[in-house]
């Protein structure tokens, strides 16, 4: 049978998976840690792996923290009714404090993008393929995204960690998008999520050049460059932008965004004889995970 166990740690709540089984030897029963699933306050049902979410005793517990899955797609699917409005309407102060409530207690700011922004991004798109809005009505949609997540790293930027604790190098991260690429919000996320953690980072998108970003990378000599690329028509072209930096510098590059669902096997193994290529915002931790071992922290 597994549970979630909380062990408490200079006075905060962590949680565990555990399973107990009867160790027959001993005559008692024992407890084997399965998953570390983080801090109590920042769990929800994403944070469960999908073969637990199940369990009667994980959703005894998610009930008895408010935390049950159907409760929370409704409240997802709701808010994102809202958001939508919100961002047609341009409506800057709503659409902070929808932010801010839905990152108060146990969500956090990448559940947030993940699963009420980008969503409704999507959904913009998919409405405005179909004919069911306007152009201008999703440039608005699109223009008050930017300036909402501009006014969340505003926030967050006061809590930036100090540079010392997080990089030996000082060098910062470059986000970018390939040329002909006029999709910037996949590295405005990015861009937040990371000042969120503390990184420093220089957003250069939209679609420059290639060879105004080299010499802008020779300027700056970054530690890592991360490209965002949405549509399908510009992987050759972020393959040709890779060749370019790397004939001039060895720096480690990390590749994701929409149009890599949709790459052919040999341009991902193109990419992936370059670096590390992510298709969504799932992996961010184990994206943070390979930056720290790049920057060497
Ligand atoms: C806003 C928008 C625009 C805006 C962009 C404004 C801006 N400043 O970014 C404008 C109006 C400029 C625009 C233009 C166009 N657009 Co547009 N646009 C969108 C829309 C509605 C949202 C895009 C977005 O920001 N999504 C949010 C991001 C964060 O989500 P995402 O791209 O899915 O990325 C996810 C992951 O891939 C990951 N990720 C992203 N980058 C990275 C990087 C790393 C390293 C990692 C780890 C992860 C990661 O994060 C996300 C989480 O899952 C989408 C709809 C959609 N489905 O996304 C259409 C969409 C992308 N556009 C589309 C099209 C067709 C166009 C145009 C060609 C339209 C036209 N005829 O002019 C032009 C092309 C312009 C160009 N040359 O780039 C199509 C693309 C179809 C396709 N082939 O895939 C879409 C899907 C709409 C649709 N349903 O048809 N667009």
């Amino acid at each position: 049978m597994v549970y979630i166990r909380i062990k408490k740690v200079k006075n905060i709540d962590y949680a565990y998976i555990v399973e107990s089984k009867w160790n027959k030897e001993k005559r008692t029963s024992q407890q084997l840690t399965k998953q570390y699933l983080g801090p109590l306050a920042q769990i929800n049902i994403n944070k469960i792996p999908e073969e637990y979410r199940n369990e009667s005793t994980i959703i005894k517990f998610l009930d008895s923290h408010n935390l049950n899955f159907e409760k929370f797609m409704e409240l997802n699917e709701s808010l994102q009714d809202t958001l939508f409005e919100k961002l047609k309407n341009y409506e800057l102060d709503e659409l902070f404090n929808i932010y801010n409530d839905y990152t108060k207690s146990v969500y956090s700011l990448l559940d947030f993008y993940e699963k009420l922004l980008i969503p409704v991004l999507h959904k913009i798109g998919d409405q405005w393929a179909k004919g069911e809005i306007d152009v201008a009505t999703e440039h608005v949609c699109s223009n008050a995204t930017i300036t909402l997540i501009d006014l969340i790293n505003q926030k967050n930027i006061n809590k930036k960690i100090s540079k010392s604790s997080l990089s030996t190098t000082d060098r910062p991260i470059i986000l970018c998008t390939p040329e002909g690429e006029l999709h910037s919000i996949g590295c405005k996320i990015i861009e937040s999520l990371l000042l969120e953690k503390g990184y420093e980072v220089y957003n250069i998108t939209s679609s420059l050049p290639t060879n105004s970003i080299e010499s802008y990378l020779d300027n700056i000599n970054p530690s890592i460059v991360v490209i965002s690329v949405t549509l399908k028509e510009n992987i050759n072209s972020t393959i040709r932008f890779i060749q370019e930096i790397r004939q001039s510098f060895n720096i480690p590059i990390i590749i994701g965004g929409n149009a890599i669902q949709f790459a052919l096997k040999s341009q991902i193994e193109l990419l992936e004889q370059y670096d590390k290529v992510y298709l969504d915002l799932e992996k961010l931790d184990d994206m943070l995970t390979y930056i720290k071992t790049l920057m060497n922290i």
